[in-house]
């Protein structure tokens, strides 16, 4: 019975093990300026962590087939533990845990606790059960204001989020269900959410926040490749979550100015 605890607790380990070291269900290729930094940072915690589990489970393993029942073996006995022993691996796991968090709070932080560099793309990203909506403020710079009496999901777009069309700021402002962004341009978002907490992920740019009702959360990051990456909502928000998801495309500078202006000219 020892040997076969042994057999599946090794073979659990190691075959998991296995898939992580060959990266079998990985991370999409990184398209955001952190991505580097945060998939370092990643691949780090990956291989620490791995050598402590299985370090552990292979003496977990080991232990279970020494100390197992036998005709010879002793009677148990109570064992109060050993005190140094566990001051180690309560320090060294802690050091361990700290260790990492500040090393990868700074990259963490620049994003949200400093501001956007001037001239950073504004979009205001908006979730609701159970779409996103992404306004630009157009050439103005300046978003309109919002008022949740005026919002009407089912009229999409400018309705939606409850744009204020009194509001002479609002004559630009783009309200879109898709999101466009420029290539190697910062990108200034504020994340709001009007009924429960969403979540704006972009894997490929390593980017995930909340957005919470009430709040308008500043984050900046910046898409380094053209391409299209998946957007997912990572909140749990409701019957729909599953179907929470859409495509960000990242273009030239030259056609996102191109799409904007077809915005525009459509709100005309
Ligand atoms: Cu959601």
């Amino acid at each position: 019975m020892g040997l076969a605890l042994l057999v599946v607790l090794w073979l659990i380990t190691f075959v998991s093990t296995y898939f992580f070291a060959a990266k079998t269900w990985w991370l999409p290729h990184g398209v955001s300026t952190s991505a580097a930094f945060i998939d370092h940072q990643f691949g780090l915690t990956y291989l620490l962590m791995g050598i402590v589990f299985v370090a552990a489970q292979s003496a977990l393993g080991w232990l279970v087939w020494k100390y197992r029942d036998s005709s010879t073996a002793r009677p148990v006995e109570y064992s109060h533990g050993n005190t140094t022993l566990e001051l180690i691996w309560t320090t060294l796991t802690a050091v361990l845990f700290i260790g990492l968090n500040l090393m990868g709070s700074h990259v963490w932080a620049s994003e949200r606790f400093a501001p956007a560099q001037p001239g950073a793309v504004p979009v205001e990203v908006t979730g609701m059960q159970f779409a996103g909506y992404f306004r630009y403020p157009g050439p103005d710079g300046k978003f309109a204001r919002t008022d949740l009496k005026l919002m009407d999901p089912s009229a999409g777009n400018d309705a939606a989020i409850g744009l204020d069309t009194t509001d002479p700021d609002s004559k630009d402002d783009v309200v879109s269900g898709t999101m466009y962004l420029p290539v190697n341009r910062e990108v200034d978002l504020t994340l709001r959410a009007v009924d429960v907490i969403h979540s704006f992920f972009v894997p490929s740019f390593r980017f995930k926040q909340d957005a919470v009702p009430g709040l308008a959360i500043h984050m900046h990051f910046t898409p380094t490749e053209v391409g299209e990456y998946e957007i997912a909502c990572a909140e749990l928000c409701g019957l729909g979550h599953y179907n929470m998801h859409g495509m960000v495309h990242v273009v030239s500078q030259e056609d996102f100015d191109k799409w904007l202006a077809a915005r525009e000219a459509e709100k005309q």
